[in-house]
């Protein structure tokens, strides 16, 4: 069953996955082989994303039940998906505290301890070496004050192990990226500069690197502030980043209200992995609501994902896919009367509202920004042509500046991003010879929009 516009509130948009691509990126999923036998979960699965990682199949209790004995069934199901999808597969992961089966627990002596975690790597990472793209070859590993982990790795093997596990990995799958991974890191806070220390001090000691996980298991508000800043200070040392488990969690039943500003949040989070360089993607932990881990741990709480437990796109979908800029599908013009109709080709890209409020020298103008395009706007530009006699004397909500007769006004830190048919407001205050009339002529980001 398609989402079709009569069905869903949401538009249906291309496959998202071909307007990740079009930006340099992946959109990712956690799948759960088992659930793709349920034909809503199966057919978002495939249209959607050109990313896969194991939900659970490739853990090590998944795989190495008990000691030397290994089982592959849920882990190939989900190489295979991945290859029939012509999707790039990330692993989840080799060295873990949670879901360590006993015998791995128990041990206590650091030669049969290092040699179990060294045996369990060859063993799933060589096994995959020709399909797994990128490792989590390290989770979770420290606590929220920055200091490690207590987990059985670092009480038996010490500091070490983090690089050991690492440089295992390489000899194990050659060709994979090794990424650490990570909850909690999402913004700059202890937890995240400890991870940024260690990447630093296994860079400069030639340990084999390459990436870092940021979970983003976020709540619905509370994107950390310095999100996209803490991204970019990893990328800055050399490693690719990458959103490995997004999800936006919320009190259910989901308000209206909490739904809108999970879709902001996600936008929030996927604009800005484009605006980092090195950010490979974003992947989803999970594809609807019915099948997430959260109402699990966190009682009362849910509705994390994209899709709601009947497979119907949330708002989440369409700020994931706005933030892409993705084309609506189909139907071009959905609504030929509202000039804020996400995906409309034919209409313009912007529109100004432009009132001027004047005094005997001066005036106050106040201008509406709104895109009317298909795709949100990360940042944003003005320019108009003041008529003849006016002045910029200063300007809010914008850096504001003039030069001859062009008057500019780009976007602030916190207003840049505008969602399509998403307006902000903006002002400033200018002298006149004797006429307060408003511009005539304004662009928007190059776009003609008078
Ligand atoms: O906890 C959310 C994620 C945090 N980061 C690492 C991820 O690997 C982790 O994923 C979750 C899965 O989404 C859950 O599905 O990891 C949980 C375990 O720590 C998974 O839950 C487990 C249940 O606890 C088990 O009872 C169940 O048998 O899933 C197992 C398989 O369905």
């Amino acid at each position: 069953m398609l989402l079709s516009p009569a069905q869903a509130a949401e538009p249906v948009y291309e496959p998202l996955r071909d307007a990740a691509e079009r930006q340099g990126v992946t959109l990712g999923f956690a799948l759960t082989p088992g659930h793709l036998n349920q034909p809503g979960y199966r057919e978002i699965a495939e249209r959607e994303f050109d990313l896969v990682v194991a939900e659970n199949a490739m853990k090590w209790d998944a795989t190495e039940p008990s000691q030397g004995s290994f089982s592959w069934g849920q882990a190939d199901q989900v190489v295979d998906f991945a290859a029939a999808q012509d999707a790039d597969l990330y692993g989840h992961t080799l060295v873990w505290h949670s879901q360590l089966p006993g015998w791995a627990e128990s041990i206590s002596d650091p030669a049969r301890l290092r040699d179990a975690m060294y045996d369990h790597i060859d063993a799933v990472a060589g096994r995959y070496a020709d399909d797994v793209d990128s490792w989590d070859v390290v989770n979770e590993m420290w606590e929220g004050d920055g200091s490690r982990r207590q987990s059985v790795f670092q009480r038996v093997l010490g500091d070490g192990y983090i690089a050991d596990a690492l440089t295992r990995a390489r000899q194990a799958a050659p060709d994979a990226d090794l990424c650490l991974n990570d909850y909690s890191t999402d913004g700059i806070n202890a937890k995240s500069t400890a991870m940024y220390n260690l990447v630093a001090d296994l860079l400069a000691d030639g340990v084999p690197i390459d990436c870092v996980g940021f979970q983003s298991h976020l709540i619905v508000g509370q994107v950390p502030s310095s999100y996209q800043q803490n991204l970019q200070r990893f990328a800055d040392l050399g490693v690719d980043v990458r959103i490995t488990e997004l999800d936006i969690r919320m009190n259910v039943p989901a308000s209206q209200n909490d739904l809108t500003r999970q879709a902001q949040d996600y936008r929030t989070v996927v604009e800005a992995c484009l605006a980092v360089d090195r950010c490979t993607g974003v992947t989803v932990w999970g594809i609807d609501d019915g099948h997430s881990w959260v109402p699990d741990v966190f009682p009362g709480e849910g509705a994390a994902l994209p899709w709601d437990a009947q497979y119907q796109a949330k708002p989440a979908y369409s700020a994931i896919a706005e933030a892409l800029g993705a084309q609506v599908e189909g139907d071009p013009d959905p609504d030929p009367t509202d000039p804020g109709d996400p995906g409309d080709p034919g209409d313009a890209a912007c529109e100004v509202t432009w009132t001027n409020a004047g005094w005997d020298t001066g005036y106050t103008g106040t201008v509406v920004l709104t895109n009317t395009g298909d795709a949100a706007w990360s940042s944003w530009t003005l320019t108009a042509d003041l008529p003849a006699g006016q002045t910029l004397t200063n300007g809010w909500s914008a850096d504001w500046s003039q030069s001859g007769a062009t008057l500019t006004a780009r976007n602030a830190a916190w207003n840049g991003s505008v969602p399509a048919g998403g307006s902000v407001q903006i002002g400033y205050n200018a002298t006149h010879g004797g006429s307060s009339a408003v511009p005539t002529q304004y662009t928007i980001n190059g776009a003609d929009c008078a």
